[in-house]
């Protein structure tokens, strides 16, 4: 089975590491949409758009499932996408549940691309989940773009964290979500300024899976052949870019190691 996997840039490949690294048999087609990117500071329709045009790709890549591997992609446009084909669409949400859960002091914080801070379904999920807490919905236009041009960015990235991570300590926040695919691959940055006293939730491996538990209702049989342990066979990666501009195997090796 071969499964498609999309984002503006390097971001999804957090979730393509954790698809990978639990589930080796699948082949995976990776792709960095670096010609639309940010992904962040478009419109909505903009989006939409262009998710329909990377769903027909992947239709003619002959994938058999998509992971939308960016929240500010499915926060907008995995319905729009969603009608467009009949594959299954996995999406990745803002993890805001498990961080109000986890949070002990109640002060969580949401890191977002500014698309994604703004959109009804990040309002309406800290609406569903937040109870008594308090929460910080933050954003930032430039760091997920800063991180597709690491390791050249790197001062850049430090610099934007420092600034978002000392509003957070002012804030006391004890649960950060980075609701971003790009941001887990800064994470020790993060860690680096908040300490252990703070809790960061990313979504790798909740959307993973979701991935499995698709593709088993969705293809029961054949996933039945590839998890069978006596006959295990290792899936093929492979990574494309719409511009063909991000080092690719320089940001994969990143990931991978
Ligand atoms: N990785 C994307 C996300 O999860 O929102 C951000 C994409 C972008 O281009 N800013």
């Amino acid at each position: 089975l071969k499964v498609g996997v999309i984002d503006s840039g390097a971001g999804g490949l957090t979730i393509l590491n954790s698809i990978h690294t639990k589930h080796p048999y699948l082949d995976l087609l990776y792709l960095a949409d670096d010609a639309f990117a940010p992904y962040g500071n478009k419109s909505v329709l903009q989006l939409q758009d262009r998710l329909v045009k990377i769903g027909h790709f992947f239709e003619n890549e002959k994938v058999s499932a998509i992971v939308v591997a960016c929240n500010t992609a499915t926060v907008v446009a995995i319905d729009a996408l969603r009608a467009s084909t009949s594959l299954p669409i996995i999406g990745v949400e803002p993890a805001v549940k498990p961080a109000f859960r986890l949070s002990k002091q109640r002060n969580v914080a949401v890191l977002a691309t500014p698309v994604t801070a703004n959109s009804a379904r990040l309002n309406d999920l800290i609406a569903l989940w937040k109870s008594d807490s308090r929460v910080c919905v933050m954003s930032s236009d430039t760091l997920a773009y800063d991180i597709d041009a690491w390791p050249e960015s790197e001062p850049k990235i430090q610099h934007t964290i420092q600034q978002l991570t000392h509003e957070m300590s002012e804030k006391k926040i004890d649960t950060l979500v980075l609701a971003c695919t790009h941001y887990p691959l800064v994470r020790h940055l993060f860690v680096q300024a908040l300490g252990a006293g703070c809790d960061i939730i990313e979504p790798s491996e909740g959307v993973t899976a979701q991935l499995i538990r698709r593709l088993q209702e969705v293809y029961p049989t054949r996933m039945c052949e590839l998890q069978n342990t006596s006959t295990l066979k290792q899936g093929s990666i492979e990574i494309a870019s719409s511009l063909g501009v991000l080092n690719m195997p320089r940001l994969l090796s990143w990931v991978l190691n």
